[in-house]
Order: C-alpha cells, then sequence, then structure tokens
C-alpha cells in the first residue's frame, strides 16, 4: 500500500494529466498507481473522474471549449484502460443481467462506462448498447436478453427526454423488468415522475441501488414461482 504522500502524488497526477488532457501522463499515473499498490477503483475516482469534474468548470467557465474536452476524454480513458483491468472482482451475492446505454442524441460515455464497469466488477452479465442509442433498441435488447434491469443514461436536459418514452415502452412489454436512470441532468424525482424504479447520482451507488432492485425481482419471482428464460 502506498504511503499517503505518494498516493497524494499520483491522484494528483491522474487528475492533472486529465485537466492538461496528457494522455502519456494518466497512462504513466496509471501504472504507478498499479506498482504503488493504490486501489484501482480509488485512482479512477479520485484521480481521473476528479480530474473531469474540474474539466467540467472550465466548461462552463468557458476556459475550455469542445475540441479540448475530446481531448480531457482521450487522457482519462488511457488511464482507465491501464487501471481498469485490476478493479478486483467482488461477490456481493446477487449477479444480475443489465442493459445500459446512453440515450439517443446524447455522446457523453464516460458516466455510462463507469457505471458498466462496476457491474463487471461485481460480475453482473451487461449488454452495452453504446452511447446515442435509438430508444427502441433498449426496448429490443431487454426483450432479447430477458435482461433484470434497464440502465439508461443521459448528460444533456435535451436527452434524457427520451427516458420516459423508453421506460413506457419497456413497461408496456415486459413489466417484470426492473429500469435505473442516472446522469447528471436527472434525479430521484425524475426518475419517480417519469416511473422508473431506481436512480443513482453516482456508479457505486448504481450498483448498490442494482443489487436491491434484482433481489427484490428475484424475491417476487418466488413469491409468483415464475422462471426466468
Ligand atoms: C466530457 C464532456 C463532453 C465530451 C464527452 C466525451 C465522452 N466520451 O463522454 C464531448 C466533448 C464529446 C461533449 C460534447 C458535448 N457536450 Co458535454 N460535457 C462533458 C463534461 C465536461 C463532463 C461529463 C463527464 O464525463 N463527467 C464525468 C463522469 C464520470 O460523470 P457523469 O457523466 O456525471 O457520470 C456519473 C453520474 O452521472 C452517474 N451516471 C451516469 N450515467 C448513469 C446511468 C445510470 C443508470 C446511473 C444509475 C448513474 C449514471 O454515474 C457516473 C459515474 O459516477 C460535462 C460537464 C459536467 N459538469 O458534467 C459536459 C456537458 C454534459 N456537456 C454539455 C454540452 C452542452 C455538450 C455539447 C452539446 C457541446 C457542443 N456545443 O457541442 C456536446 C453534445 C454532444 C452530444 N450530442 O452528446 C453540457 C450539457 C448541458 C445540459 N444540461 O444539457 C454539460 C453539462 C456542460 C455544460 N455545463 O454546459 N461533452
Amino acid at each position: 500500500m502506498a504511503d499517503e504522500a505518494k498516493k497524494k502524488e499520483i491522484l494528483e497526477k491522474l487528475k492533472n494529466g486529465v485537466i492538461q488532457y496528457d494522455e502519456d501522463a494518466c497512462k504513466e499515473g496509471a501504472q504507478e498507481a498499479l506498482d504503488a499498490g493504490l486501489d484501482a477503483n480509488e485512482a479512477i475516482f479520485d484521480g481521473l473522474v476528479a480530474g473531469m469534474e474540474e474539466v467540467g468548470r472550465l466548461f462552463e467557465a468557458q476556459e475550455y471549449f469542445v475540441p479540448e474536452i475530446l481531448m480531457c476524454a482521450d487522457a482519462l480513458y488511457a488511464g482507465l484502460d491501464i487501471l481498469k483491468p485490476h478493479c478486483g472482482q467482488m461477490d456481493l451475492g446477487i449477479k444480475g443481467a443489465v442493459v445500459i446505454g446512453t440515450v439517443e442524441g446524447d455522446v457523453h460515455d464516460i458516466g455510462k462506462n463507469l457505471v458498466k464497469m462496476m457491474f463487471d466488477v461485481a460480475g453482473f452479465t451487461v449488454y452495452d448498447l453504446g452511447r446515442d442509442v435509438p430508444l427502441d433498441n433498449f426496448v429490443e435488447e431487454q426483450l432479447r436478453t430477458d435482461s433484470d434491469l434497464v440502465c439508461l443514461s443521459a448528460m444533456m436536459t435535451t436527452s434524457m427526454i427520451g427516458m420516459p418514452k423508453v421506460i413506457e415502452k419497456i413497461k408496456a412489454k415486459n413489466p417484470n423488468c426492473m429500469i435505473m436512470i442516472g446522469g447528471a441532468p436527472t434525479s430521484k424525482e425524475l426518475a419517480d415522475k417519469w416511473g422508473a424504479d431506481g436512480y443513482a447520482e453516482d456508479a457505486s451507488n448504481a450498483l448498490k441501488e442494482a443489487i436491491k432492485m434484482v433481489g427484490f425481482l428475484r424475491k417476487l419471482r418466488e413469491e409468483k414461482g415464475v422462471q426466468k428464460k
């Protein structure tokens, strides 16, 4: 385990690597984190993601524009590629199947990919539709895979309005599947209003929520004596 000063230095390197869109610094920082025995999850969220939070502030202050942010995202992904395989598997007792994607009109996928990563780490089966996903594809993929959950991500107020449409269609076709939404403009209030079964503000809470939801579904199926396909 890294000492506190070394740990702080590595997390700063990862954070600044994203802010300064320096892919090499992110790759180096990621490798240093692993070599120093830092928890990969911590390096991702307290290093790389903390950097992207600052990038968001720079964008709002109009100091950064889309080209810079694209390079920041590339730098984040360069570090993530190295750290992700080292996020230890967890056995939390429940493993579900999830369809996940970012809704139509929205290409933001960093948050969605972090949520997916948490599901992978917990041993869930994940069907990732990617980003800018046509709304009907969520419905079709849920029916094809008979997944327990569908997770919808949106990062823009203009794209999140697709969510209630998907929720309505899935509920009409398969009321036995649960839907969770997330992404910066969404909220628990919107989830309730749109008839989603869950909401989480970040990736680790998304996993906690998902485990509760899958547990609930399993219990319900047992009570009704329903077999999953
Ligand atoms: C990176 C970024 C981009 C990158 C995306 C790269 C990529 N591969 O994702 C690029 C440059 C492509 C981009 C483009 C645009 N962007 Co942009 N972008 C951002 C930025 C700076 C960071 C987003 C991010 O990755 N955050 C880090 C991750 C880790 O956080 P997160 O996404 O919130 O995810 C966490 C939670 O929300 C949650 N979560 C996420 N999904 C889900 C799903 C479920 C089911 C659950 C439970 C939880 C969950 O868990 C995640 C991890 O903990 C934000 C600013 C901000 N403050 O958010 C703007 C922002 C989202 N973008 C914005 C805009 C306007 C645009 C553009 C229209 C700009 C333009 N003029 O072209 C385009 C849109 C293109 C499109 N059609 O989608 C606005 C949206 C405003 C709004 N409210 O509608 C923001 C908020 C900036 C701003 N303040 O104006 N952007």
